[in-house]
């Protein structure tokens, strides 16, 4: 296969001015008819006369250049283009295109496809070349018109992006729909879709005074699910207007909820369409996290409507450009709507845990990519979340005023462009008058920086001299680091908690952020009369690792008193980690195990402490997870980390019973469809207590967490029991299963939970039960949100099992993959990616997971997807 260079860019050789559109739609036999007006590129330097259009899986029925048929001489079709020999080259000129497509066999959920009865599209990133031939790029923009007819009973809704401008009734129980965007855009956020959908209604009064219509399309059965995507979406853009001064700009604004996608969301323009998971939710069927999870997605697309789709990308290697910007963009959003502390923590846990184990495998790569094979591969952690990182940077080191004029001169300047992440830069400089040729270095380095920290306190001077070295590993084909500009924010805690104030560059100050330019930086912190404990890198100002030696005493003095909540979690995540690592250390000694008396009394007063945020609270109580250890560790030993961190919960559940009982009943009540802030503490906080109970495994626990599962009315308190039976020796285990399949067999999110529950457990006969629910009449290979909720579950969130020292595991997920390649490359590929750590175990496992990738590259007609990830995985 064929590697794309970002160094290759060259502008298009020809533009189009607009396109006409008609679809006469069928669930097998769909004929798209496309009318291009078109015209050079003046900023072009081509010289060739002959015009390359992509297209691929298309049946052509007919070709004219203005208005004259092309013959097979004037033209040439293969696998991804076709090739028109000569077209004007001084004027503009329209080529017009019959060709056919069969959403029905589309299994790949890409270009158009059918999900369950509707038709739907999915064109980010080159799915439009699946529905006709075009110029498949970002950086051309054409305004569309687009009819759309079909058979009135089938498919009486028919959508797509912009204003309705016509509809009518056509022969044979048809009729025909017209849609009309004023806004020009590239082909990837084109849709439409068709279907029998009802519509949720409601309106939105913009700043500015004009009245938007929301509508929201479903199957009829999901109609009363629709209300918190609803408040959400108002929720939205009330926050884009008062945050960034940014209004909405059509008339229309629609979300279309299908059963079977790629991804979350999808940001259309005018015409979002969703996996259902980030749309649905009725207090009985949805966690307090997905109500979380669907205001954080429905803000996510709504602010690619400035982020994204106004201002959109140059070229595919830009994707951070909007995905990095729009991702910061909705963690702030959600950050002011729940709690700023727990979605810092929450957002940090996910990019260390994840993100840097990408940074650190043969898959890393920088947030503006320099080469891709298949596109739809860097969807990634890094290019999102690492990206949003970066942008947080910037806020940091400008402020939050000053990144907000370089967010306002950015959409001024580049309002209906195409453009790269070098111009989201130059508008952060030219608005607040800064170089950031340094900071720059985020874009193109990729890998984990890690800062080396070292400290002296003299009493004498009354000083404190602070030392950072900054270095990064290696990355695939970046031997070689240069040091970035790290903004690290500290503060300083005097001996009774309170923050300590010293002096720097002249000024007396309680916290600072500091600027890391060089490999290695000293720092003076005056006028300190005693030895200050040090906070740094509050609120986890740059996405580094930090190598500081650090002992549990003042960890746990900083789990109490740090009043950077951030820093407060941080300290408590890294006294269990030192713990847990001195119990592997004994583990693997054949030692027996001891819990340091320090954890607990630091348990036991954080669970006696009066606390206003319990959603915190619910934080600074959980342990760190198995695979963000295994992210600590230089050879991964998942039954050492899994034994240990079970120690260490068994003996604090035994040791705080009293503590985790009281809490839990103080805090146990029904406020089922209550989601304000209480509420949702009340439950995790509760919900906590109950996972540290049923460490018990006794009578008295087992009874409390059966009455929890029975008397639930909300799926949180549900779902919390359910998975707390479901790793445990419940005796009730198999009957709570088998009641919860009954009770929401129809509900497709709600059965993903069950079959996610049983794929995660940490029980003996996991494996069989996995291979027993790939039988399942429910199991579907061909519904995504279904295979990620078995086979994803099972290869990313059950590192016991999936790492099964005989390699059953590895064998398994190998055998899905080959299976999905088929079906659909792009989530093979995203199954992939767990055996692309390989390099991270054991001899033994290394020698299992090597060779199912090597199984799986040797395999013949393998995607360009799962190409590109084994084979990168082995380099
Ligand atoms: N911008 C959207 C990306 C997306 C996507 C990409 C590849 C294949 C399928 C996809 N569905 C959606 C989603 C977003 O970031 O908002
Ligand atoms: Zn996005």
């Amino acid at each position: 296969p064929q590697t794309v260079y970002l160094k290759d860019y060259t502008p298009p050789e020809y533009l189009i001015d607009s396109v006409e559109l008609d679809f006469d739609l069928d669930a097998q036999h769909t004929q798209v008819n496309s009318r291009l007006t078109m015209r050079r590129n003046p900023e072009s330097a081509a010289a060739g006369v002959s015009l390359v259009l992509t297209g691929e899986e298309l049946e052509l029925i007919s070709i004219q250049l203005d208005g004259n048929p092309l013959t097979e001489s004037d033209f040439t079709i293969n696998l991804e283009t076709m090739t028109i020999q000569q077209v004007p080259q001084q004027r503009a000129f329209v080529i017009s295109i019959e060709n056919r497509i069969n959403p029905k066999a589309n299994t790949a959920l890409e270009g158009l496809y059918l999900s369950s009865s509707m038709l739907c599209t999915q064109c980010e990133a080159q799915g439009f070349r699946k529905i006709t031939w075009f110029l498949d790029r970002p950086d051309v923009m054409t305004r569309f018109k687009t009819t759309l007819s079909a058979d009135k009973t089938q498919y009486p809704v028919l959508l797509s992006n912009g204003n309705k401008i016509g509809h009518g009734d056509l022969a044979n129980n048809r009729h025909w729909v017209s849609w009309e965007d004023p806004f020009a855009k590239p082909c990837y956020l084109f849709a439409l879709v068709a279907g029998q959908l009802e519509c949720v209604s409601d309106s939105f009064t913009t700043m500015s005074g004009r009245e938007i219509a929301l509508e929201i399309f479903v199957e009829q059965h999901n109609v009363d699910k629709c209300a918190h995507a609803m408040q959400s979406l108002k929720n939205a853009m009330r926050w884009d207007e008062d945050s960034y001064g940014l209004e909405y700009d059509l008339d229309l604004y629609m979300i279309v909820a299908v059963d079977h996608f790629n991804m979350g969301a999808m940001e259309n323009k005018g015409l979002n369409v969703f996996n259902t998971k980030f749309v649905l939710a009725r207090p009985d069927t949805a966690t307090d996290s997905d109500y979380e999870h669907i205001e954080g997605v429905i803000g996510h697309e709504y602010f690619h409507n400035w982020s994204g789709n106004r201002v959109t990308c140059r070229d595919w290697f830009q994707l951070s450009l909007k995905e990095g910007f729009t991702v910061f963009r909705d963690q702030q959003f959600t950050g002011d709507r729940t709690s700023q502390a727990v979605k810092r923590i929450q957002d940090v846990n996910a990019l260390r845990t994840r993100q840097f184990a990408e940074d650190a495998s043969p898959l890393a790569h920088p947030i503006r990519p320099e080469a891709y094979i298949e596109i739809n591969n860097f969807y990634t952690l890094t290019v999102y979340e690492k990206g949003a990182e970066v942008v947080r940077m910037l806020q940091t080191l400008l402020g939050a005023e000053g990144f907000r004029k370089g967010c306002d001169l950015y959409f001024q300047r580049h309002d209906g462009q195409a453009v790269t992440c070098e111009d989201f830069v130059n508008a952060m400089e030219a608005a607040n008058g800064v170089e950031l040729s340094q900071f720059r270095r985020w874009y193109s380095q990729a890998g984990t920086p890690v800062l080396t920290v070292s400290q002296h306190y003299d009493a004498d001077a009354q000083q404190l001299h602070l030392t950072i070295q900054q270095s990064c590993p290696p990355t695939p084909h970046q031997p070689d680091k240069a040091p970035l500009h790290i903004p690290v924010k500290l503060g300083l805690l005097a001996a009774d908690g309170s923050p300590a104030t010293f002096v720097i560059n002249g000024q007396q100050q309680t916290d600072i952020t500091l600027n890391l330019t060089e490999a290695e930086q000293s720092f003076v912190f005056d006028e300190l009369a005693e030895k200050p404990v040090l906070s740094l890198l509050r609120g986890f100002s740059a996405p580094v690792n930090l190598n500081m030696p650090r002992s549990l005493e003042e960890l746990a003095f900083l789990f109490k008193h740090d009043s950077d909540t951030f820093n407060r979690w941080e300290a408590g995540q890294q006294l269990v980690v030192q713990v847990i690592f001195g119990l592997i250390e004994d583990l693997h000694n054949h030692l027996p195990l001891h819990l340091n008396a320090l954890v607990v009394e630091a348990f036991h007063s954080l669970l006696n402490a009066e606390a206003d945020d319990l959603s915190y609270q619910a934080l600074l109580l959980t342990l760190p997870d198995e695979s963000y250890l295994a992210g600590q560790m230089t050879v991964i030993d998942v039954d050492a980390i899994h034994h240990a961190r079970e120690f260490v919960k068994t003996t604090l559940a035994h040791a705080l019973e009293d503590d985790f009982n009281r809490v839990y009943l103080i805090h146990h009540r029904d406020e089922s469809g209550k989601f304000d802030a209480d509420a949702i503490g009340r439950r995790r906080l509760k919900n906590a207590c109950l996972s540290y109970l049923s460490q018990l495994e006794s009578s008295d626990s087992y009874t409390l967490i059966l009455a929890q599962f029975e008397q639930a009315h909300n799926m949180t308190d549900q779902m919390a029991a359910l998975s707390v039976i479901v790793n445990s020796q419940h005796p009730a285990k198999a009957s709570c299963l088998d009641k919860f399949y009954q009770q929401w067999q129809q509900e497709a999110l709600v059965i993903d939970k069950w079959f996610a529950l049983q794929a995660s457990s940490y029980m003996p006969n996991t494996f069989a039960t996995v291979q027993a629910l790939m039988q399942h009449p429910a199991f579907d290979m061909k519904t995504p949100n279904r295979v990620r909720a078995l086979i994803g579950a099972f290869s990313q969130a059950n590192p016991v099992h999936f790492h099964a020292k005989d390699g059953e595991g590895y064998r398994f997920l190998a055998d899905q993959v080959l299976a999905l390649n088929t079906l659909n490359p792009q989530i093979a590929s995203r199954m992939v990616t767990s055996l692309a750590q390989w390099r991270r175990y054991d001899k033994g496992r290394q020698k299992l997971m090597k060779q199912q990738l090597q199984r799986i590259v040797m395999t013949e007609q393998l995607s360009k997807d799962v190409y590109e990830i084994a084979s990168k995985s082995l380099a």
